[in-house]
């Protein structure tokens, strides 16, 4: 059985991963209708339909151990971006944001001794390595790329086939 304090805070990364998912859908829209970001588009509507799926596992997870999951109310994301890379910086900052808010879980699961939440956490953790090795990949390499077009291009290319965050371990 879940605590209050521990429910609660499940409850709250409940809302942040469905805000990740909701940012990455924006990011998703704003990049479709940007000429020659197909590959991109791609990535960001599969790293939304990602960020919901880990929504929905702590939801399962909360509910399963006599807690009730809350559907959040979500502010809207940023629309628009001035350039592929600050849309990416954006990005790292969220994963960042996610892995600290993890993190503060894990702390809050050992203080209560609630082990149950502790080992389910840990799949979390190694998502968000992932997702932060991802993000720092994709930020360095635009980074080097700046205004080259060509190197967008190669971008765009082989961001179809990174992974968006660990898929295959699910
Ligand atoms: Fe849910 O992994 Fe990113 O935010």
């Amino acid at each position: 059985m879940l605590s209050k304090s521990m429910q609660d805070a499940l409850n709250r990364q409940v809302l942040m991963e469905a805000q990740s998912s909701q940012a990455y859908l924006a990011m998703a829209s704003w990049a479709e209708i940007q000429p020659g970001l197909k590959g991109v588009t791609e990535f960001f509507f599969r790293h939304s339909d990602e960020e919901r799926m880990h929504m929905l596992k702590l939801m399962h997870f909360i509910n399963e151990r006599g807690g009730f999951a809350i559907i959040p109310q979500l502010e809207q994301p940023t629309l628009t971006f001035v350039s592929l890379k600050k849309a990416f910086e954006e990005l790292m900052k969220h994963e960042l944001a996610v892995s600290a808010s993890i993190n503060e879980l894990v702390d809050l699961a050992l203080k209560e001794k609630d082990y149950a939440t502790h080992n389910f956490l840990q799949w979390y953790v190694m998502e968000q390595m992932e997702e932060e090795r991802l993000g720092r990949e994709c930020n360095d390499k635009l980074e080097m790329i700046g205004d080259d077009k060509s190197g967008l291009y190669l971008f765009d290319r082989d961001i179809m086939t990174m992974d968006a965050g660990g898929s295959k371990k699910r």
